[in-house]
């Protein structure tokens, strides 16, 4: 079982993590659901579609993008939790700041999604006093600098172990195992190669006890191996997420949730994943 504030869940099939972001300079959304009640109507949209939980995030980590200070920061996302919060789905807040997180969890979030793995100081006390979940990704780098000159001896065995101490510091902390998830972070300092290893051999990181989440969406890597551009990366990560799921992914952080859900509910049956 796994477990995220109000919800819990056989992971008898992958679940679907519909992206919301509110903000506006994301790579493939910035801008489209910046006020909140745009940010709230496509949740909205993204439950119906079939999203199982909603990860709202309020500063944008991809590559070069500015920092946002905490109080602008919570002024984007803590109307949208609001504004969500009967939505029928866990609600997962992305973000690095322990002061974010408290705010968000004091709102009633669900999940943490941490690109920084519960790095920052405070940031582990600050989970571990809810019942939220928290994913710990991994990241080399910042996003100010983190293509610049990605290096990895082993990126596989890298990323592992790096989760690996993670969820040991978030069960030191407190943190309970069923709330944990891990994630080897798609693009986060890693190129071409780094990525296409990391999924080759996703299953590597099953040994780690706890549920794999990708993240591969929209992401430049698909737009390398296929050729297209951010707005026309729907197939390829539909593609993606499939293949993800197939190495035992067990939550898929997608922009296109419809897309996603229709060609995972051939999977599911084809592989006997149900409810
Ligand atoms: N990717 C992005 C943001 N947060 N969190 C996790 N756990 N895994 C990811 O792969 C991941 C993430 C980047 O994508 P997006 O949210 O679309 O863009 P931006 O960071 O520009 O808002």
């Amino acid at each position: 079982m796994f477990f995220a504030g109000r919800f819990s869940y056989s992971l008898s099939r992958p679940l679907i993590m519909g992206i919301l972001n509110v903000t506006p300079d994301s790579f493939s959304d910035g801008g489209r659901f910046f006020s909140p009640q745009q940010a709230i109507e496509q949740g909205l949209r993204l439950v119906e579609e079939g999203a199982d939980i909603l990860d709202i995030g309020g500063e944008s980590t991809r590559p070069g993008a500015a920092r946002v200070s905490e109080k602008e920061e919570l002024e984007r996302v803590l109307p949208v939790l609001e504004g969500l919060s009967k939505a029928g789905v866990a609600l997962s807040i992305d973000t690095q700041k322990p002061a974010v997180m408290r705010a968000a969890l004091a709102a009633g979030a669900d999940m943490v999604n941490d690109v920084n793995a519960l790095q920052q100081a405070g940031a582990l006390a600050a989970v571990a006093g809810s019942k939220a979940a928290v994913c710990l990704m991994h990241k080399q780098g910042d996003p100010q600098n983190m293509q610049q000159l990605p290096l990895y001896h082993d990126v596989v065995a890298e990323v592992h172990d790096f989760l690996q101490a993670r969820i040991q510091a978030a069960l030191a902390a407190g943190i309970k195992r069923e709330r944990i998830v891990i994630d080897p972070g798609f693009g986060f300092g890693k190129n071409l190669e780094h990525n296409v290893s990391l999924l080759r051999q996703l299953q590597a990181f099953q040994d780690l006890g706890v549920p794999v989440l990708a993240g591969l969406s929209r992401k430049s890597m698909l737009g390398k191996i296929a050729n297209v551009d951010v707005q026309d990366r729907v197939h390829a990560s539909v593609a993606a997420a499939l293949l993800a799921a197939l190495r035992g992914a067990k939550i898929l952080r997608v922009h296109d949730v419809k897309a996603t859900r229709d060609a995972l509910t051939i999977v599911n049956a084809i592989e006997g994943w149900h409810e």
